[in-house]
């Protein structure tokens, strides 16, 4: 088991990134985490703000890409370990521009991944994703060692940063590890994933877009789920290795927004069907049994409990949505730290 005590969190304003750092903090007693994020679009202050002034968290405004903010940073601080969630995560922006992609999920991490060598730091968590493995035909689930076949330019993205931390470790010794995880879902979800377009959207009546025919199945994980994973990993797995981590709940799409609306006692009359994705996988399935024989892990939460947990929280925090509508959860932030 490593001691962690000084933690780098990277991109902890976003939706899993801010859920793990308040995971790690109701955790760990003694424990102080330090949260270098750029604000992009995803960043948002609020999803944070009840742990502004503590003293075991420190937010720094920077970006993985630039040498001289990630090398500041760690000429300040000895971390006993450093968890990647930076990146830009949005399939359907990386089909209208690859750009950003490509600079903050592979020359971000190989910023970090320098970092993490010049300074020794024991191990660099790399927080990568199922959709590197492509789509898979039923009854097939991807396996850590299967081929990586990803399909959008986002998904080729994850996929480079992974080899890129393979080649670190053959080549450098770099201490890293790398958890592939599929579909989250929870609290804090940035409201242009299909969850939250779903619950935001239904819960003022508006029409909810389906992609396609809405046949697309992908495996949804409750982000707490995914949290008490990546702790395990971060603590216990072995380096230079990657782990699935998967919900172990497969459903098309069509039938996890019936399923929303069911809850929200709305009709299915408002859901439109629409332009599919261009590349648009048709299904992620992760095989998990290395993380469950390894490290005891399994998913708890099951889609019913975590989709009514995710509702009644979008339900009491209208206010969050209305602040990203109408551009105001930034506001101040920018200027105040930087
Ligand atoms: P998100 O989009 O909600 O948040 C990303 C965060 O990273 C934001 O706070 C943003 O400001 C920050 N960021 C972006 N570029 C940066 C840069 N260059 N420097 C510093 N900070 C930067 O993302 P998320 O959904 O929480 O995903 C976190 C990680 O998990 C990502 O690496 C993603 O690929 C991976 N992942 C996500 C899912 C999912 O379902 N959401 C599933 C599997 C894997
Ligand atoms: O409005 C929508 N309508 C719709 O039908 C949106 C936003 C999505 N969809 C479909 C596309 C997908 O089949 O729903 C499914 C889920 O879409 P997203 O929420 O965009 O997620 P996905 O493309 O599966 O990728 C997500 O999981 C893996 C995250 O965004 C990635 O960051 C993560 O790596």
């Amino acid at each position: 088991m490593r001691l962690i005590r000084k933690l780098l969190i990277t991109g902890g304003l976003g939706f899993i990134g801010s859920n793990f750092i308040r995971y790690e903090l109701k955790n760990y007693d003694g424990l102080k985490i330090f949260n270098l994020d750029k604000l992009t679009y995803a960043g948002n202050p609020l999803n944070l703000k009840d742990l502004e002034g503590r003293g075991s968290y420190v937010f720094v405004r920077g970006d993985i890409c630039k040498d001289s903010d990630v090398m500041a940073l760690f000429k300040k601080e000895k971390f006993d370990a450093v968890v990647n969630f930076a990146a830009e995560t949005h399939v359907d922006r990386s089909i209208l521009d690859a750009k950003p992609f490509i600079k903050s999920n592979i020359s971000g991490v190989q910023v970090l991944l320098e970092a993490v060598q010049k300074f020794g730091t024991p191990v660099f968590l790399q927080i990568s994703t199922d959709e590197v493995y492509g789509s898979v035909p039923p009854p097939k689930k991807s396996k850590e060692d299967d081929a990586l076949l990803p399909n959008s330019p986002y998904a080729a993205s994850k996929a480079s940063a992974d080899l890129l931390c393979r080649a670190y470790f053959v080549t450098h010794k770099t201490p890293i590890i790398v958890t592939r995880s599929s579909n989250n879902y929870g609290p804090f979800q940035f409201p242009e994933k299909f969850v939250p377009v779903v619950i935001s959207r239904a819960m003022e009546d508006k029409p909810i877009p389906v992609y396609g025919k809405g046949i697309n199945v992908r495996d949804w994980l409750f982000v707490e789920d995914n949290c008490r994973a990546i702790d395990l990993v971060l603590r216990k797995g072995r380096l230079g290795e990657v782990y699935n981590i998967g919900g172990a709940n497969e459903l098309r799409n069509i039938d996890l927004v019936k399923q929303i609306l069911k809850i929200l006692k709305k009709s299915d009359d408002l859901i439109i069907f629409v332009k599919d994705r261009p590349g648009h996988d048709l299904r992620y399935a992760l095989n998990c049994q290395k993380i469950q024989t390894e490290l005891g892990w399994k998913p708890c939460v099951n889609l019913s409990d975590g989709i009514s947990t995710t509702v009644e929280w979008y339900k009491r925090n209208k206010q969050w949505i209305k602040a990203i509508e109408k551009g105001t959860y930034q506001a101040n932030y920018k200027t105040k730290t930087k």
